[in-house]
């Protein structure tokens, strides 16, 4: 109905399925539409489609508090959180799309002596590898965010707070919609609404293709990039994923004044909150505690998390929230995503990124291309394999993660 609107171009365009492609990607989020912009801008393959089965963005890119960050332990994940963070200072020129990326900060605050020494632990590991981070007194953490009650007798008294000053915010369905553009603008096919429903293979095991609600559509390679429903879609060509799916909740108050000038995370009472710059204060919760493909959450959940809000920013205990919705994430025993060839020849996963891909998306759209491109891992992702749950080479992120599991 928009595209009615006199002077209003669609963004990108909307075609037929091809019988066949280079590639498909499943899964029309940031990560898969990063990808296929990247395998036509950096790799020259262009005849590609993304095959997405509701609409662009409508997943966990669409329903995530947008918080951007490289503040992670394992130097496996500090290449790559820290490639992602490079992508994000450029990618609103690069797509000549307004991502909104805002370097405003973000603040985890520490609530204990676990919490000090787990988040100093960060801070040198960070600093080591190049990556800001700095460790900020109660006083401090209060002066770069005036609303926190920094009170000894607050419920959750703050003993410190790590920051990374160049973490920040982006405009979620804007990171969508610009690598769309960007992607289709490069010869990419872009098929909404088509749901794919099984993968098949070749007498000699490759994938050949993908079956979906608009027919079957040849491909030479399929990279699956389906978040919260990864294990279903990779069932379909008889591969195990260790993964399990859960909700996990956000919410929006009505919109106020500019009040809230950074990001701020509490992992230890499950909570984190920014203001978006159309006013609203985004807060986002835990995950829930059950698995599940149902994007509503518990009740109990976010009022558990808004108690804490009003805790640790009294001044919000009268505003008043608008809606709350849930995605589903897809968690891996070690916090870590995996990005990685599979069993199946032609058939690669990007996945496992759990609570915390937003920040990941050009970076690993950007390293899964590679991966598809050459058959071969960029030095960056080379330590996501599905292997090392099978090895043990495990990359113990759960404390980075910063959200309760
Ligand atoms: P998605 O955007 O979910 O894309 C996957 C797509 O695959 C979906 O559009 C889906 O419809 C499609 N699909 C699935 N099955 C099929 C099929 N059979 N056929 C075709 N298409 C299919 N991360 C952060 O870094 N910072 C945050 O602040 C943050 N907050 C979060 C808050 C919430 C409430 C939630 C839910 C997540 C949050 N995350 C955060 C995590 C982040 O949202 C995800 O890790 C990231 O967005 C995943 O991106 P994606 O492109 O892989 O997935
Ligand atoms: O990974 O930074 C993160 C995050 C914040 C909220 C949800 N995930």
């Amino acid at each position: 109905a928009m595209r009615a609107h006199k002077g209003w171009e669609a963004q990108w365009t909307s075609p037929e399925p091809r019988k066949e492609y280079d590639v498909i990607i499943v899964g029309g989020g940031g990560h898969g539409l990063g990808a296929a912009y990247y395998l036509a801008k950096e790799h020259g393959i262009t005849n590609v489609a993304v095959i997405e089965k509701g609409w662009l963005g409508g997943g966990n890119t669409g329903r995530n508090t947008t918080i951007i960050r490289s503040n992670y332990l394992y130097e496996e994940s500090m290449h790559i959180y820290e490639h992602s963070m490079k992508l994000w200072e450029g990618l609103s020129q690069d797509l000549n799309y307004n991502v909104m990326y805002s370097p405003r900060g973000v603040m985890m605050l520490s609530h204990n002596v676990h919490d000090q020494q787990s988040f100093k632990r960060h801070i040198h590991a960070n600093r080591l590898y190049g990556i800001d981070n700095e460790w900020l007194t109660p006083e401090q953490a209060k002066a770069y965010c005036p609303p926190l009650d920094i009170s000894k007798t607050a419920r959750y008294p703050i003993n410190g707070a790590a920051l990374q000053r160049r973490g920040g915010t982006a405009r979620h369905d804007a990171v969508a919609w610009g690598f769309a553009r960007a992607a289709s603008d490069r010869g990419v096919h872009i098929i909404q609404n088509c749901e794919v429903t099984g993968i098949r293979r070749g007498p000699d095991g490759r994938v050949t293709g993908v079956d979906t609600s608009k027919g079957f559509i040849g491909a030479k390679k399929v990279g699956v990039s389906a978040a919260g429903h990864t294990t279903v879609v990779m069932q379909m060509a008889g591969v195990r994923v260790p993964l399990q799916s859960s909700p996990l909740q956000a919410l929006v108050s009505e919109p106020l004044k500019p009040i809230f000038p950074c990001v701020v995370m509490s992992n230890t009472v499950h909570a984190y909150i920014s203001q978006s710059d159309k006013g609203e204060l985004v807060i986002g919760a835990g995950t829930d505690q059950y698995n599940s493909y149902s994007q509503t959450g518990g009740l109990q959940i976010i009022t558990h998390t808004l108690d804490a809000i009003c805790e640790l920013f009294p001044m919000f205990r009268r505003v008043k929230m608008m809606r709350s919705w849930g995605g589903i994430v897809d968690n891996t025993p070690d916090r870590s995503a995996i990005q990685s060839k599979t069993p199946v020849p032609g058939l690669y996963v990007n996945c496992g990124w759990g609570t915390g891909g937003f920040k990941a998306t050009p970076g690993s759209a950007n390293l899964f291309a590679h991966l598809i491109a050459r058959d071969e891992p960029h030095k960056f992702n080379a330590g996501l394999t599905l292997d090392r749950f099978r090895t043990g080479r495990l990359i113990d992120e759960a404390a980075a993660a910063a959200v309760a599991h």
